[in-house]
């Protein structure tokens, strides 16, 4: 690897994507001394929480978990108000970082990479933007997200409608003004849950077309008292240390107790203080819950019981009450207020999978039993998972192999940070790594860190380029299986598994071994001077 000037368009790197990681990987790529290039699709930093600006947009991870740990100054600095940060508070954050570290300089903005190709000769990946642009480097790394390639069902008529339509994952900067209108949303995933509770406060009449029902806790979101501030930075090193241990890459009460080792009084009494914390907490309250279908029973008849409750008309609550998965195997939802809202009169609630949407009309929708007049539709239908946003660009590697074509059959990486056959490319929080099961933050540093690493080994060994030896990759990839299998995850139709994406392969994709294993393991291999891979 060379530390040379390079001409306008050769680099050390090139990174694809300036959201959490792409901003991080750009600070580690320029302590190291290479010439970095990022370019980012969006006019803008954040990635995610630059495109998901939906009314409602808030990440279910507390704010002070999730941030970065790299920087001391700006733990002390940055102030966040509420337990959980909404999508703007984000989005300032990210933005405060890219100038506290002078990182806009080495980014282009509104500039989609279209193509990365290796070439075998110069060892060499370029990269072609959709502007024409081309551009070459020793390094290719992605840091695009795994749930950045939105998702809009092709439904028949769907250029013909008349009114605003709206994805929430590509949402107007200037807002969506919703007063007056009769607005139809399909989607009852995280984002769903999130938005409508917003949108019924504003528009006339909301129809929410829901095809599967959600499990969702209550974030009880409220503002952080000084005295707590206080108290996280103080202990920040301490916090930090242990999110990175845990399994989920957040400090959390795990119970080691199993839901079925105690009396019905006792289960009732810990998900009802659960209940009452509210959040993804939920899902720790027994060891059990993910692997065990009779202890997830009751968590699930739990949040059944609680919807009835909440909800007065019992037919509409029994039309919310999900039932076709295990609590926790599809991505578990928090909200604010999203059950109370059907309690509202603008609110109506379509089962779709009883009465399947059958067109987009140039008013409205048609299902199956009944026509909708609308002014508005918002899809709130999610993501291609994880290969959507690689698959967007078309990487080719050795021998002009398509990443699309190596991953027919599934996605195959070594740790979920490098493909065979592809070298000197590595994905930020790829396939077979904790990724979207973890605290996003915490596992983007852990790679960026280890690929950072993983650089600074080549350079002191003189390596220009390395790649997994396939065995290892196969290796991992079973074993990615073999623990996503032990769990309750295989028996939803989630995204995880690209259930939701029509004709994509039924295939897990992250991985389900924790992020405190995941850590030491990809430790262990650079220990052993990075086992498994090929270095030359
Ligand atoms: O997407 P989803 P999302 N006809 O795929 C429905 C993260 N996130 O954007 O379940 C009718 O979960 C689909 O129905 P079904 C988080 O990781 C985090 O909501 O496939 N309906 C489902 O109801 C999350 O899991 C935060 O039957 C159709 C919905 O659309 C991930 O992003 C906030 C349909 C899509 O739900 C994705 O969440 C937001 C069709 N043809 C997101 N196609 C926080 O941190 C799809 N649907 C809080």
């Amino acid at each position: 690897m060379s530390r040379k000037q390079h001409s306008a368009s050769e680099f050390d790197a090139i990174v694809i994507g300036a959201g959490f990681s792409g901003l991080y990987m750009l600070y580690r790529l320029r302590e190291l001394g290479l010439s970095t290039r990022v370019y980012e699709a969006g006019e803008g930093v954040g990635g995610t929480w630059y495109w998901n600006r939906y009314p409602g947009a808030r990440c279910d991870t507390p704010s002070i978990h999730y941030s970065y740990s790299f920087s001391p100054d700006l733990e002390q600095e940055w102030e966040w108000p509420e337990k959980y940060p909404t999508q703007p508070e984000i989005l300032r954050y990210l933005n405060h970082v890219a100038d506290r570290f002078d990182l806009r300089r080495d980014i282009q903005f509104s500039t989609r990479v279209i193509s990365a190709v290796y070439d075998n000769s110069t060892n060499r990946w370029t990269i072609q933007t959709h502007q024409g642009d081309q551009a070459s480097a020793r390094y290719c790394i992605t840091a695009i997200g795994c749930l950045s390639a939105p998702n809009t069902p092709t439904f028949q008529g769907l250029d013909s409608f008349q009114g605003q339509v709206h994805h929430t994952a590509r949402w107007p900067s200037e807002g969506v003004d919703f007063t007056g209108k009769q607005v139809g949303i399909i989607g009852t995933g995280s984002t769903g849950i999130q938005a409508i509770p917003q949108i019924v406060k504003q528009a006339d009449h909301v129809t929410v077309f829901q095809r599967t029902p959600n499990y969702s806790i209550p974030a009880r979101n409220r503002p952080l008292t000084s005295e707590e501030k206080a108290s996280v930075k103080a202990n920040y090193r301490k916090l930090r240390q242990t999110d990175r241990e845990s399994p989920a890459g957040i400090t959390l009460n795990f119970h080691r107790q199993s839901a079925l080792e105690v009396t019905p009084e006792e289960r009732q009494k810990k998900f009802d203080e659960a209940w009452a914390v509210g959040g993804t907490q939920m899902l720790s309250t027994f060891s059990d819950l993910d692997t065990n279908l009779e202890a997830n029973t009751y968590l699930a008849d739990f949040v059944r019981s609680k919807i009835a409750t909440i909800v007065h008309n019992s037919e509409r609550a029994k039309l919310l009450m999900p039932h076709d998965h295990p609590i926790g195997s599809k991505r578990i939802c928090v909200d604010t207020e999203y059950y109370e809202t059907y309690n509202r009169e603008n609110v109506s609630l379509v089962d779709v999978r009883i009465s399947p949407i059958e067109a987009i009309t140039p008013t409205g929708l048609r299902t199956h039993n009944g026509e909708y007049k609308l002014d508005m539709i918002v899809f709130a239908t999610g993501f291609d998972a994880m290969t959507g946003s690689l698959f967007k660009i078309d990487i080719r590697g050795k021998d002009g192999q398509a990443l699309k074509e190596k991953w027919a059959g599934g996605p195959r990486t070594y740790l979920g940070l490098m493909t065979a056959g592809f070298p000197n490319l590595f994905i930020i929080t790829g396939p077979g790594s904790p990724s979207v099961l973890s605290n996003m933050v915490v596992s983007i540093e852990q790679h960026v860190e280890w690929i950072t690493d993983c650089m600074k080994y080549m350079l002191e060994h003189n390596f220009a380029r390395l790649e997994p030896h396939v065995e290892a990759e196969a290796s991992w990839v079973a074993h990615v299986n073999e623990v996503a299998h032990l769990t309750l995850y295989p028996l939803a139709n989630s995204w995880y598994l690209g259930a939701n994406i029509p004709g994509k392969l039924r295939v897990f994709m992250p991985y389900v071994g924790g992020v405190g294993n995941y850590r030491k393991k990809c430790q262990e291999i650079a220990e052993k001077g990075y086992e498994g891979f090929a270095f030359c």
